[in-house]
Order: structure tokens, then sequence, then C-alpha cells
């Protein structure tokens, strides 16, 4: 019981090290953290504990503040139902905002944020669904919103286009010097 029971066994904290771009004492913070929002603070099995997503949104003013913070929850869950996270997709989320994760991967994890309807391609409905998201729903008249939308999408294929794939979604983030810093959360 007390501190010694919240410490992550050093066989886990060297395997999470290699997994992911997080330093041990960050790792260890990150599950600090965890535990903290998990009230049944389970020790038998750290991978059976799981903590809702919206508990987690809320403890992280860094994720409240996001207007993505649930989808961000949402696209790094192993649940079937996408609503609770365990302690390793937490850290996979830590792992991916942190300041050392190459920008590529923010921008594969950004694309399955956007991709709302999970198709593997950013499409009409979803691009609505960002705009609504950071917007909401009574700045623009549907055709307004159509209008906006095909823009969006012509603009990041320099062509007209009904889709953006996965690569042509990395390269626009790669024009975006200001993504990776909206992509990323120190702990
Ligand atoms: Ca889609």
């Amino acid at each position: 019981m007390g501190t010694t029971t919240s410490r992550l066994p050093q066989d886990k904290l060297d395997q999470y090290s290699k997994l992911t771009f997080l330093r041990p004492a960050v790792i260890q913070r990150c599950f600090d953290r965890f535990r903290d929002m998990n009230e049944d603070r389970i020790d038998a099995n750290i991978d059976e504990e799981r903590v809702p997503n919206d508990i987690i949104v809320q403890e992280f003013p860094e994720l409240v503040s996001n207007p993505f913070g649930p989808q961000l929850c949402r696209v790094f869950s192993s649940a079937n139902d996408k609503a609770t996270m365990n302690f390793e997709d937490f850290l996979d989320m830590c792992s991916v905002l942190s300041p050392n994760a190459p920008i590529q991967t923010k921008a594969d994890w950004a694309f399955r944020v956007f991709d709302d309807n999970d198709d593997g391609l950013i499409t009409a409905p979803d691009i609505e669904n960002v705009v609504l998201q950071l917007c909401g729903t009574n700045t623009f008249s549907a055709e307004d919103l159509e209008q906006l939308v095909q823009h969006v999408l012509n603009e990041a294929e320099g062509r007209e286009s009904d889709a953006i794939g996965p690569q042509e979604f990395r390269n626009i983030i790669s024009r975006a010097p200001d993504f990776a810093l909206n992509f990323t959360i120190r702990f």
C-alpha cells in the first residue's frame, strides 16, 4: 500500500520507455496522473484498469480547452465502445502529444481525429464536423458551410477534389508549423 503500490514496476517502465517517446520520469508521472483519475485503483492488473474518457478530458486542462479533446481520447481508446482508456491507451496518447513525438506521428493521429467517420479519408462530412466543432452550429448557413468545405478540400489538394488521404494530410501538416504546437502537451 501507500507510495510503493503506485510505482510502476521496473520491467514495465523499461518496456514503455522503448515503446514511447517519453522518458521514464515522465512515464511515472503519467502513471500517477492516471491513477489519480481512477477511483477503483485495482492494483492487481494495471492493464485492466479503465478510466472513462470524459473524466480524462475533465482532468486535463489541456484537453478540456481543446475542441478535439474527446475525439483524441476516442482514437486512442482500445475499448470496443471507445469510451474508456486503460493506462497503455493513455500513455500512447501522452506519447504522441509529447514534444518529442515526430510531427509525422502527430499528423497520422490527427488524421484519425479528423476522420470522424473512420473511413480512411477526410471528406466533406468530416470537415463539416470539424468546422461545426470549432465554430458552433449557428455560424454558417448550410450553403455557406458547403462552400467552405469545398474550398478546404480544393485548397488541400490544389485541385477539385472530394477527399484528403493520409499522405496529402501529412503534406498539409508539414506546411503548417503551428500544427505541432496545437498537438503538443508538456507533462
Ligand atoms: Ca472520413
